[in-house]
């Protein structure tokens, strides 16, 4: 009965938890898709780059809109971008200040700006990758394939609402001035982790 009950909760993780990406439009859809996909996967939850036929989101040269479905109680939200049509490898951060979200609905972020001295052109072909990391401290990856367009906007009023998340943005700190706001952070993560119980982790929060 008891192992028959964790095998329960353990299907329910996989079918109920992790994270949508919902603009840019994701390479294929992770959550329940029937595919063989797994969120837990890097870099891109198993789906593969620029799928024939499949989602390619034009977004403004500066950077645009990104729309998260979050399921989870809290977790921390990375985005990186590759250039090129077919992306394995993500080595631009969009987010050198990590975002800390808390509750579950929709998360949008009108504007993710581009690295300064990241130049593209009109029609210059990338992907974004979204990393989410919550309480077991393993990653969960979702990917859009995009094309930088000179006449995208970003996404304005209702086509951007955030409902139910709130975020605070983390801070990168030089060596020397952060040891504070690091123990700080552990304490709090600590002890919100001690006080789930290990099934609760992921997934039983939907
Ligand atoms: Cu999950």
């Amino acid at each position: 009965m008891a192992v028959g009950a964790f095998l329960l909760l353990a299907v329910a993780q996989l079918a109920t938890a992790h994270f949508g990406l919902e603009y840019p439009a994701w390479r294929d859809a992770t959550l329940g898709s029937g595919h063989n996909y797994s969120q837990w996967a890097y870099p891109c939850a198993g789906v593969p780059g620029n799928i024939p036929g499949g989602n390619r989101t034009d977004w403004p040269l500066t950077g645009g809109s990104v729309i998260l479905d979050l399921h989870h109680d809290w977790t921390y939200v990375f985005i990186n971008l590759g250039l090129g049509a077919n992306v394995t490898v993500f080595n631009y951060t969009l987010t050198p200040e990590f975002l800390n979200a808390t509750g579950e609905g929709k998360l949008c972020l009108p504007t993710v700006p581009l690295p300064a001295d990241l130049k593209v052109e009109d029609g210059t072909q990338a992907s974004i990758q979204v990393i989410t990391v919550g309480d077991s401290g393993a990653g969960l990856y979702n990917c859009a394939d995009i094309t930088f367009k000179a006449d995208a906007k970003p996404l304005q009023g209702d086509a951007c609402r955030t409902v139910g998340v709130t975020t605070a943005a983390i801070k990168e700190q030089k060596a020397g001035t952060s040891a504070g706001a690091i123990a700080g952070m552990n304490s709090v993560v600590l002890s919100s982790v001690v006080g789930l119980a290990l099934l609760f982790v992921c997934g039983m929060s939907l």
